[in-house]
């Protein structure tokens, strides 16, 4: 049994309340949810934005219904590495889950549209972009794998970071060792400027870090500085190479077994938890660049040129089917409005 499962008596779980909800049941195929919190987890720690916006959501879930749904957050990847509690959450195991869209690019073609390096131009881009109809799209290709897609979370931009030396074109990144997520995508990133990607999950990375098993990562401002993994690796280069979201999605099984309104009353509360989340967000990349730059990280801005002419050729051999190739010209139709 995995780690995730061993944590959570799942069994202890009640869907069903009584004799009215048994005839509810039978009436429209599911019953109003009472009893236990839903489960939901996020790697990151406890005051990171997504784990504070999807708290908030079970706020409002709970105030919305006099606390007969609530949520109870397992934070700080304690219930286990992304991939295992996405699989955890499609199994039912677990209710609700907030991860990045890496996990999910084996999974789903259509998440791989918004993870591509050097499409969306700025923030303001990549929520013009998913806010709408593209972003429900990409939400709504999950369900046939388990999950409900409910909104997407803000995750600023990634950069390189390592334990050598500044990056300043892709020549200096040959031969080093980068961590990524366990994504073909980033694996073929990586390798598209000539370094070596070397997949794991995010709870590895300070220790190998520190170990020199990896020379470096990338990743955006928040989670540089949450990991500590400036603390080991002291050169951080803007490339900006992606602005690939979060993802906030529910087990297939759980809202299954929701009533339409509580259905909508998810929905609901999710998306009024992206405001929330955003602005925590904004104030969450000041801070952790000014705990990076305080603790005198070499930090250097980067012409993304080269960068971008080397990784966007990798898109083809990713966006290889028609629905893929519309969603990216529709990203790219929305850009050049206004900037973030
Ligand atoms: C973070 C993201 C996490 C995880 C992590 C990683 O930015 O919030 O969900 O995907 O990156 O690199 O594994």
């Amino acid at each position: 049994m995995s780690r995730a499962a061993r944590g959570l008596d799942f069994a202890r779980r009640d869907v069903l309340g009584g004799a009215s909800a048994l005839a509810a049941l039978t009436m429209s195929g599911c019953s109003p949810r009472v009893g236990s919190a839903f489960t939901a987890t996020d790697t990151h720690v406890l005051d990171y934005p997504t784990v504070q916006a999807v708290i908030r959501f079970g706020e409002i879930l709970s105030a919305r219904t006099d606390g007969r749904l609530s949520l109870k957050m397992y934070a700080g990847g304690q219930l286990g590495n992304e991939r295992d509690t996405l699989e955890i959450t499609t199994f039912g195991g677990l209710d609700f889950n907030r991860i990045n869209l890496a996990p999910l690019n084996s999974i789903e073609p259509l998440t791989k549209v918004a993870a591509l390096p050097f499409l969306f131009e700025s923030t303001a881009h990549m929520r013009r972009s998913l806010d709408g109809e593209i972003g429900e799209e990409i939400l709504a290709s999950l369900e046939p794998h388990g999950l409900i897609g409910l909104c997407f979370y803000d995750s600023g931009s990634r950069s390189f970071y390592n334990t050598r030396g500044p990056i300043r074109t892709p020549a200096d990144m040959r031969g080093l060792k980068l961590r990524v997520p366990g994504s073909d995508l980033y694996v073929a990133m990586v390798q598209s400027l000539g370094a070596d990607a070397v997949p794991m999950p995010l709870d590895e990375v300070y220790q190998s870090l520190a170990q020199g098993v990896i020379d470096g990562a990338e990743n955006n401002w928040p989670s540089f500085e949450s990991g500590k993994h400036f603390e080991v690796a002291r050169y951080y280069s803007l490339t900006n190479h992606l602005l690939a979201p979060e993802v906030f999605v529910m087990s297939k099984i759980s809202w299954d077994k929701l009533t339409a309104s509580d259905q909508a009353l998810v929905r609901d509360a999710a998306r009024q938890s992206v405001p929330y989340m955003r602005e925590l967000w904004d104030r969450q990349v000041a801070k952790s660049k000014a705990i990076v730059m305080g603790s005198g990280v070499e930090v250097n801005e980067v012409d993304p040129a080269p960068f971008a002419a080397a990784m966007t050729g990798m898109w083809d051999s990713f966006i290889d089917d028609a629905r893929q190739r519309n969603l990216v010209e529709r990203i790219q139709a929305l850009r050049g409005g206004e900037s973030e």
